[in-house]
């Protein structure tokens, strides 16, 4: 095929002529849909040859490769990410200038891909990114909802969700592969038949779900000369080709089966709908244990050295039902002994742990799994059996522990042990969180195999969180330390020559304008809120949690606004600050939507008070995603990372920022704990309770919130103001919040640390009137944020867990 991007003429003509074939059209009446679809369509076609190629390079040097499952790709839009790794980026410009078209407006209109909750599933997007961009051979494999996490309306100050139309207009990145398509069986009863003495066990299925992959090509940077298209694999459900099953209608069976890729769960509190997650679970992981499995034997004939070409990775607990499928796969249908099936199986699987809230440690009752997948629960019982007589030989006179440490125990399966047991290596995601899993959480499963735990320190990807999102800044850093930073992010410590460049520090100035600039264009357009560029931009968006600690922003916010009206000199004093919240919470999670609610409680208040709006303002931005956090990241002085300490696995929005020149406001929890080991005191706001002071409160039953608000009067005051109708008429509004930290104990020490959060928060705004000061420091964090890109992240992955080696072709 012709490369259509070689320059703009011949783009030019292909494109024109292109939008004409598929639409029977003239070009100039085409809309931009069709024009971008176009657009799309053209560059996935120039993609297909290096992805033909990167599968052949693969099986024709038998290279080692990862399979990355997890339920959740955060991907956000791709256009933008493609021609930017692809090197055609300003080839496409230069033609759409020609032809008086907008390519900023086209990359507008593709939906943005939310097939994730938050953190775990973007952290997945960066490292499918880094994967393809290291050259190395490894692959998605997900879930392909036809409704990605839903879109966040605000009405009211209360959030309302509205579903995530996102594949309405069709997808221009996928490619349905009903070819591979494999059937997943469920329900049923297990058969035993004696073969040469020994139980040989059939699985009679009740019913088969037909699992179809839609491929996405995951483009790798080019720059020097690599090639690689790694794939994402999602899996759509549909009705088998086999027979229907006889124990319900065929209307109920379709109905059932097209509710199995319907929608992504919302995590925390929802609790209906179990059986639906964990036949989610079941479906995508044998599809793409089948996937692997088949393309190895397609290679090598043979399943003896699966563990030595393959890691399947187990992105948190979600896909850990992989261990007992490959298990089913070796000895009912492969004839593997159980011992040998064990040892293929255990050096084939790892697992990350992204988090250790106790709530979030998944649990599947034992009468719901053991009918939905009777042959996984037989196997997963064996795996079980097995493992706790070793436990009894490590611990003889302790019952209790061997229970405790059970796989399965109180009738309900513990997915986090079924991992930890059926792999090779587990890591946590930043070294405070590593430590905490082998020292606390996990300490005996720590001294039981202390050769498999490590840490790997998540990270982000520069391209789409430098490059791609902040043209401004990156011109700056090509300018004055050259390009070498795109491929190797550890070159970015050469901008720290500059932090006494006058004119550097000025162009760092204007950058952060720009960009604040063109966020508060769009919060205007969309919200009515005017903020000045001028203040300081004070941002915390992530996920709505308890442990999150929203409140304690909010509540600090209430504190300013009060101090602000009565005390002059502080007010003289004070630089101009403009809180911006994002935040989506998990639709049955009542005290996060209380959260918002309080927010935007607040935003009105204070937004519309004369005394103040000039010193103060308050924004809760509607529908928080990938593509609004790409506008976000950039426009940051403060960044909010102000989770109670050991809460936080790690944060990946504390590395945006700090990427893109904020400085954190943050406790020592995750990764927070790292950024502050390179910037230290002077460059970052660390404050409050350490997390061996949190477990220290935890050990000893808490502490007693009602001595501060008792001693603290402005504790005292913000408190009363949630309930005496400061807010809202409504007394009753904030009161669960209001209980929250004071009747129930305060669990996320709000109050504890609401004094020390004051505190940094002054110190802050005294730091940013400063600007010179505030401009080295800015520049400090930029110049050593070399770390937390995720390529160094993937790099450690390789090297020290998946040993895959580049590819090269
Ligand atoms: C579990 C059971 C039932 C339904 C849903 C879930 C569920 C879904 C999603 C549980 C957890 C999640 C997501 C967790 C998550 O995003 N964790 C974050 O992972 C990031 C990447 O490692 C870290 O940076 C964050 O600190 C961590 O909170």
């Amino acid at each position: 095929m012709t490369n259509v991007f070689v320059d703009k003429n011949v783009f030019k003509e292909a494109f024109q002529t292109r939008v004409e074939q598929i639409y029977g059209i003239k070009f100039e009446e085409s809309t931009p849909h069709q024009r971008y679809f176009t657009l799309g369509t053209l560059v996935r076609e120039y993609i297909s040859s290096n992805w033909i190629e990167t599968n052949q390079a693969i099986v024709e040097g038998k290279h080692k490769q990862v399979y990355y499952f997890s339920m959740e790709f955060l991907m956000g839009r791709l256009l933008t990410n493609n021609i930017m790794n692809l090197g055609i980026r300003s080839t496409i410009e230069a033609a759409m200038n020609d032809l008086n078209i907008d390519l900023n407006e086209l990359e507008k209109i593709e939906a943005d891909a939310g097939l994730g909750n938050g953190g775990l599933g973007r952290l997945a997007a960066c490292f499918m990114d880094s994967i393809a961009s290291l050259a190395l051979p490894g692959h998605g494999n997900g879930m392909r909802y036809r409704y990605g996490f839903f879109e966040q309306k605000i009405i009211d100050g209360y959030q309302v969700e509205v579903p995530d139309k996102w594949l309405q207009r069709g997808y221009v990145w996928e490619v349905r592969k009903s070819n591979e398509s494999v059937e997943i069986p469920f329900y049923g009863e297990i058969k035993v038949d004696k073969v040469d003495g020994r139980d040989v066990y059939t699985h009679l299925p009740a019913e088969y779900v037909r699992a179809v992959p839609y491929d996405v090509p995951v483009v790798g940077d080019i720059t020097s000369g690599n090639k690689t298209v790694n794939t994402l694999r999602l899996w759509s459900s549909e009705p088998t080709e086999k027979d229907y099953p006889d124990h319900i209608s065929a209307v109920d069976y379709e109905k059932g089966v097209r509710n199995i890729s319907e929608f992504l769960y919302p995590d925390d509190s929802t609790r209906e709908g179990k059986v639906l997650r964990l036949k989610q679970q079941y479906f995508f992981v044998a599809a793409g244990v089948r996937w692997a499995v088949r393309q190895h034997k397609e290679t090598y004939q043979t399943l003896d050295n699966f563990h030595e070409k393959n890691v399947l990775h187990i992105n948190d607990t979600h896909p850990a039902l992989i261990v007992p499928e490959l298990m089913r796969i070796l000895i009912d249908e492969e004839g593997y002994d159980w011992d040998q099936a064990w040892f293929i199986t255990q050096h084939s699987c790892a697992y990350t742990n992204h988090t250790i809230l106790a709530e979030a440690l998944e649990k599947w009752p034992v009468d719901l799994f053991k009918p939905l997948l009777p042959r996984i629960y037989m196997i997963t019982e064996e795996i079980n059996r097995r493992y706790c007589l070793d436990l009894l030989n490590r611990y003889p006179n302790q019952p209790e522990k061997v229970a405790q440490l059970a796989i399965i125990g109180h009738d309900q399966v513990r997915m986090a042990h079924l991992a930890i047991v059926g792999s090779f290596s587990i890591n946590g995601v930043a070294q405070l969180h590593t430590d905490i899993l082998t020292h606390i959480e996990m300490k005996d499963f720590y001294h039981m195999y202390p050769d498999r735990f490590n840490n790997k320190t998540n990270g982000i990807t520069h391209r789409r969180w430098l490059l791609h999102c902040n043209p401004e800044l990156t011109k700056i850093l090509d300018e004055q330390i050259g390009t070498q930073y795109h491929t190797n992010t550890f070159e970015l410590a050469k901008f720290e020559e500059k932090i006494n460049d006058k004119n550097v520090k000025d162009e760092i100035k204007k950058m952060k304008y720009a960009r604040k600039k063109a966020l508060s264009d769009r919060i205007y357009k969309e919200q009515g809120v005017l903020l000045d560029p001028n203040s300081i931009f004070d941002i915390q968006v992530k996920r709505l949690h308890a442990y999150k600690r929203q409140l304690l922003n909010a509540m600090h916010i209430m504190y300013l606004y009060n101090r602000l009206k009565e005390d002059e000199v502080f007010r003289a004093n004070f630089h101009p600050q403009s809180f911006i919240f994002g935040a989506k919470a998990a639709s049955g999670y009542y005290f996060a939507k209380k959260v918002i609610k309080l927010i935007n409680s607040i935003a009105e208040k204070v937004n519309n008070d004369s005394d103040t709006n000039q010193l103060l303002k308050v924004v809760f931005v509607e529908n928080y995603n990938v593509t609004y956090a790409e506008l976000i990241m950039p426009a940051a002085d403060l960044s909010e990372q102000i989770s109670t300490a050991s809460k936080e696995a790690s944060g990946t929005g504390n590395m945006k920022f700090m990427l893109n020149g904020a400085m954190t406001i943050g406790t020592m929890d995750g990764a927070n704990v790292e950024i502050h080991e390179l910037v230290g005191d002077d460059n970052s706001f660390i404050f409050g309770l350490s997390a061996d002071e949190v477990n220290d409160y935890y050990q000893n039953g808490g502490y007693n919130p009602w001595d501060l608000y008792h001693s603290d009067a402005r504790i005292h005051r913000v408190l009363d103001q949630l309930v005496n109708g400061f807010l809202t008429p409504d007394t009753e509004e904030f009161r669960d919040i209001f209980n929250a930290v004071t009747h129930h104990g305060d669990e996320y020490f709000v109050l504890k640390d609401f004094d020390a959060y004051v505190r940094a928060q002054e110190r802050a705004n005294q730091t940013y009137k400063n600007q010179d000061k505030w401009l080295e420091m800015s520049m400090i964090n930029i110049a050593r944020s070399g770390k937390f890109s995720s390529d160094r992240t993937i790099q450690e992955y390789s090297d020290q867990i998946w040993h895959l080696d580049p590819l090269t072709f």
